[in-house]
């Protein structure tokens, strides 16, 4: 299968890597990254160690695919969207953190959408090399009832292909609620802390403090019509912090790397949706409100 990264930050590239073993993979993104996996490849280490060598390029405009997998930031959807509209893709499918960006994408563009999600924790280590901290699930299925399930199914096979492990969904919004339940939980908690997801493993005031911020999301995906029950929820969020115990957050690594984080798209999702839904989050508010005071204090909005 011809396959199109879309994003090659930390789990883009880790995805491509492993995947250009079983398919015709081209990474897009940005350089110093992609020079270097053009010189030299890209090296995995950690879960497993392996050198691959998909195609890598910075410029997403006119490509042609099988199947895009998006796996840019959530505020960068829209630009991506934009770009694969100029191309020729099969379908598409989002590993994206946050609420929104199949919405996005179905407003750009005429193709099957899959939305998925992905727990795999990965850290792009320098320019050309990505550790891989947690060998997670990715867990995708049908966004729109006009997405037939035949497509999500492709994405399982090929991903299934190297051995990832891969399930179809047919409720995948529940499973979106979920994953962003762990992700309003982890990610700002071991930012603002500046800790590994494991610092997070129970009992602690972290473990109580992430877990306060998932069940006020389970809250809200109950009030909003998505059945999420808070033990399950509490569950997720404590297997992911076990299996990607070494991982540092996707928001941790941002905020390392002086980057703006997604917590609009997380945190601040929930906030927004508590609000039409008259649910009070307390713990995702004040978490928000930290992510963003330290965005603005940096310049970055
Ligand atoms: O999605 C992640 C992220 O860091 O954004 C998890 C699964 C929490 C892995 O760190």
């Amino acid at each position: 299968m011809e396959i199109l990264i879309f994003g090659a930050g930390s789990l883009g590239s880790l995805l491509g890597g492993l995947l250009s073993r079983a398919h015709d993979v081209t990474l897009v993104g940005r350089d110093p990254h992609v020079a270097a996996v053009r010189e030299a490849g890209l090296r995995i280490t950690g879960v497993a160690d392996l050198d691959t060598a998909p195609s890598a390029t910075t410029d997403g405009t006119g490509a042609s695919a099988d199947l895009a997998l998006l796996t840019v930031k959530a505020y960068d959807t829209e630009a991506a969207a934009r770009d694969l509209a100029t191309g020729d893709v099969g379908a598409v499918c989002s590993l994206q953190n946050g609420m929104g960006n199949e919405t996005t994408l179905a407003d750009h563009l005429d193709v099957p959408i899959v939305a998925g999600t992905a727990t795999v924790g990965a850290r792009l280590a320098d320019p050309g090399h990505v550790e891989w901290l947690g060998r997670g699930r990715l867990t995708v299925g049908p966004w729109r009832p006009a997405d037939d399930v035949e497509t999500a199914e492709r994405v399982v096979a090929a991903l299934r292909a190297v051995d990832l492990d891969a399930d179809v969904t047919t409720n995948v919004r529940a499973r979106l609620w979920e994953k962003l339940a762990i992700n309003a939980a982890i990610n700002p908690v071991t930012a603002l802390a500046r800790v590994e997801n494991g610092a997070l493993s129970p009992p602690g005031d972290l473990a109580d403090l992430a877990t306060t911020a998932g069940v006020e999301t389970a809250r809200v995906a109950r009030a909003t019509g998505t059945a999420l029950s808070d033990a399950a929820v509490t569950e997720a969020i404590e297997a992911v912090v076990r299996g990607t115990a070494r991982n540092r957050s996707s928001m941790h690594q941002d905020v390392v790397a002086g980057r703006r984080t997604e917590v609009e798209a997380i945190n601040g999702y929930v906030v927004e949706r508590a609000e039409v839904a008259g649910e009070s989050v307390p713990v995702n508010r004040t978490l928000a409100t930290l992510i963003r005071g330290w965005e603005a204090g940096t310049g970055l909005r």
